[in-house]
């Protein structure tokens, strides 16, 4: 009898963990590394001499209704040698970025960890047999750096049950069982995820198409069970509300949005890597959109497409690098911080908050006087974070009584210290 409710008790504390628990590690974090990884890095963009600039390289089999046995044959060419769990994980820690997000399996229906439910993985079908997935979370947990899985629900273009194949010889989409699919691969994958990997930051399910509602509570229900502390991304799907809110692919808000939200976003214009994209965004313009989103309210979820060889592309460890060293400096004014007290833009950059402090993100450096208006709160000293001295930044609070108009006139430097954007604490 004790024992027994000695596990009551602890099941129903584990079980009513609360949301604010939950999402506080993430609400905290702000700045996390998507990997996108597959067998479409082995084509990287290209088919029997075919490619398109704007397809994004994750869906080479979709754009070229490469049929499920052709496309899976790549599965014994996938040998990534130069896969460096460490390097994964430094490039991410050194950007200053605090989860990495993995597809565990993307549309194509191929899993980057081993499965005893279905062969169609890393270990069993390639020559590399070594589960990607189980080295990466193992690293994350050792080096302190939550470990998230991304896993498509709904699309699975091996599976004749699956969504979204639609040029193989599978049944048509109507005549199919989904509910088939879900009990006999996603439920099961999703048991071993959240089985075999330690602890898992969270579930990042991906374009649910169809899925019903039962189908979605299901889901969720079982991610509950397994991992109670684990968070469930945006996009589940039946209307079933999730931890939190995805926006649209490298879609930022044009103003604050109150609750939890995130931005996925690409380095250039795909997702898996794709061996002629070079259209990559600046360094300087990624760390302006962190310090953007931040100001919003949301976090920064940012892609990496890996070689088939195993390799972070050096265009992206470059930017990440450089936004890394901005954050080594900067990155008070972006972890734990909350959205900005104003719900605008401004012309000059954007604010965001913490207890008893706003941080000012300048990139466009004033050329006069810099005013602040509104703030009604008594500022009591100022600086800027990229000066090393710390330096008081002088100002004066005007107040105008009749218009009961606050303004804060403010002495910046005329350099800005730092060229990228540069942080002024009050
Ligand atoms: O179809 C996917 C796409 O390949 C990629 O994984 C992105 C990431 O947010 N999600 C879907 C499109 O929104």
């Amino acid at each position: 009898t004790i024992i027994l409710l000695i596990l009551l008790t602890k099941g129903s504390v584990w079980s009513q963990i609360s949301q604010d628990e939950r999402m506080q590690w993430w609400r905290e974090a702000r700045f996390g590394m998507f990997i996108h990884w597959g067998l479409y890095a082995i084509p990287a963009g290209e088919w029997k001499g075919q490619y398109d600039e704007k397809k994004i390289g994750e869906w080479i089999m979709h754009t070229y209704k490469i049929p499920y046995t052709e496309y899976s044959s790549l599965a014994k060419q996938f040998n990534p040698t130069k896969f460096d769990v460490k390097a994964f994980v430094k490039t991410a820690k050194d950007a200053g970025m605090k989860y990495i997000t993995i597809t565990t399996k993307h549309h194509d229906g191929f899993a980057l960890f081993k499965s005893k439910v279905n062969n169609y993985n890393v270990v069993d079908a390639t020559p590399y047999r070594r589960d990607i997935i189980k080295a990466l979370a193992d690293e994350c947990h050792l080096q302190d750096i939550k470990v998230c899985f991304y896993y498509s629900q709904a699309q699975d273009w091996a599976e004749p049950n699956g969504w979204g194949n639609n040029w193989d010889n599978f049944p048509k989409e109507n005549d199919r069982n989904h509910q088939q699919y879900i009990d006999d691969k996603v439920k099961p994958q999703l048991t071993e995820l959240l089985s075999n990997y330690g602890e898992v930051g969270m579930i990042w399910f991906d374009t649910p198409l169809s899925i019903t509602k039962e189908q979605a509570d299901d889901l969720k229900a079982l991610v509950r069970k397994l991992q109670p502390k684990c968070i469930i991304s945006g996009r589940l799907g039946g209307g079933v509300e999730p931890d939190y809110q995805s926006t649209s692919d490298n879609t930022v808000p044009p103003t604050t949005v109150a609750g939890d939200w995130e931005v996925p976003a690409t380095l250039n214009n795909t997702w898996g890597f794709k061996k002629y994209d070079a259209t990559w965004k600046s360094a300087d313009g990624v760390t302006r959109l962190l310090f953007d989103i931040a100001s919003k309210g949301g976090n920064y979820l940012l892609n990496v497409g890996p070689t088939a060889d195993g390799v972070i592309p050096e265009a992206s460890v470059k930017i990440l690098k450089q936004v890394g060293e901005w954050m080594k400096i900067n990155a008070e004014a972006i972890y734990e911080s909350k959205a900005s007290p104003y719900y605008v833009e401004f012309p000059w950059g954007n604010i965001t908050q913490k207890p008893g402090k706003l941080y000012a993100g300048i990139f466009n450096w004033p050329s006069e006087d810099f005013y602040l208006e509104g703030l009604k709160t008594k500022v009591k000293k100022m600086y800027l974070l990229a000066d090393k001295s710390k330096k008081p930044v002088q100002f004066e609070a005007q107040y105008d009584a009749p218009t009961n108009h606050h303004v804060l006139k403010i002495k910046l430097p005329k350099e800005a210290p730092d060229k990228v954007l540069s942080v002024l604490v009050m």
